[in-house]
């Protein structure tokens, strides 16, 4: 399985986001809340450097929430704010902002104690394809609807739009590569529809997922599938959804491909379930410092 999906971009990737990045005060790191490690580059920590941080983890209406707690409570207990949002509905995202007014109010203190800060805090959204950047500058921008014009310093075009009176957020996020440090990272990442299917293929995605289904969540395909009780290996639950589902050709067989694009689509809605694909405990027991380079 090839890993490479990024070939050649990276490096300018990257150095646009070191540029944009000179240009806040305080970031915030958009995970998608259904996979936050694989959605996360660790290499992040090191283009950030000692920049204010708060993790949004978005797509949370997707997620498992008991799941989402324990990734709120991973990142408190590295002194890092995470809240789960809804970048479609808004759900979390006036405590988004709140959070990114508190996570700066260092800088911001500082700064006027020495009588310099004339203009408000800035922020900037990071994350990898496809995790909500757009969504969440469009439901920020749609609520404050006031945009404050080009600044000195920023690329032509590039805006600022107006949170509160102290908080301003650069209207071009900040998109990271995701780093597939194996294979299960690069399934996952797909079945989030953060890489284009036809960068794997779409059996291989389904059939993973049922596999990691498996572990935690393996009542879904009874309840959601309604397939026998009696039915656990990946191919044969694959197999009785696409048959319970009419994705048959003909000679009455199941198209398995038509089954796995069925799974993880209804995977992606959201409609299997509220499911967490990943938890903080994984991290723990592979040593936490390699999430956080
Ligand atoms: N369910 C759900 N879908 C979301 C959320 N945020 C974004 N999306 C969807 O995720 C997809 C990618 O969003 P987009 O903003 O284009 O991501 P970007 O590539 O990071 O800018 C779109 O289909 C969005 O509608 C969210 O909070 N919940
Ligand atoms: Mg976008």
């Amino acid at each position: 399985m090839s890993i490479n999906w990024y070939p050649g971009h990276m490096k300018k990737t990257k150095d646009l986001i070191e540029a944009n990045l000179k240009l806040v005060d305080v970031v915030i790191e958009l995970l998608d809340a259904r996979i936050p490690i694989s959605s996360r580059n660790p290499q992040f920590d090191r283009l950030v450097g000692h920049k204010k941080r708060v993790v949004a983890l978005n797509k949370a209406d997707l997620a498992d929430p008991a799941r989402t707690r324990k990734w709120i409570q991973y990142y408190a207990d590295m002194n890092i704010k995470a809240i789960p949002i809804n970048s479609l509905n808004g759900d979390g995202i006036s405590e988004l902002i709140a959070e990114a007014k508190t996570a700066s109010s260092d800088v911001l203190e500082k700064a006027m104690r020495q009588g310099r800060l004339m203009r408000p805090i800035r922020a900037m959204i990071v994350g990898i394809p496809n995790v909500g950047k757009s969504s969440l500058i469009n439901k920020l921008a749609g609520k404050t609807a006031a945009k404050t014009g080009n600044k000195p310093g920023v690329t032509r075009g590039k805006q600022w739009i107006r949170l509160n009176k102290e908080l301003e957020l650069f209207d071009t996020p900040g998109i990271l590569w995701p780093k597939i440090e194996e294979d299960m990272m690069g399934i996952k990442l797909a079945c989030s529809g953060a890489i284009k299917d036809e960068v794997l293929n779409i059996e291989d995605i389904a059939f993973h997922l049922i596999k990691l289904l498996l572990v935690d969540y393996k009542h879904v395909f009874y309840e959601r599938y309604k397939i026998d009780q009696t039915i656990e290996t990946p191919v044969e639950i694959m197999e009785a959804i696409g048959r319970k589902r009419g994705c048959l050709v003909k000679g009455n067989e199941v198209d398995l491909e038509k089954a796995s694009r069925l799974i993880v689509d209804e995977f992606r809605k959201g409609l299997i379930g509220k499911i967490t694909l990943e938890s903080p405990e994984q991290l723990l027991q592979a040593g936490a410092t390699e999430h956080h380079e």
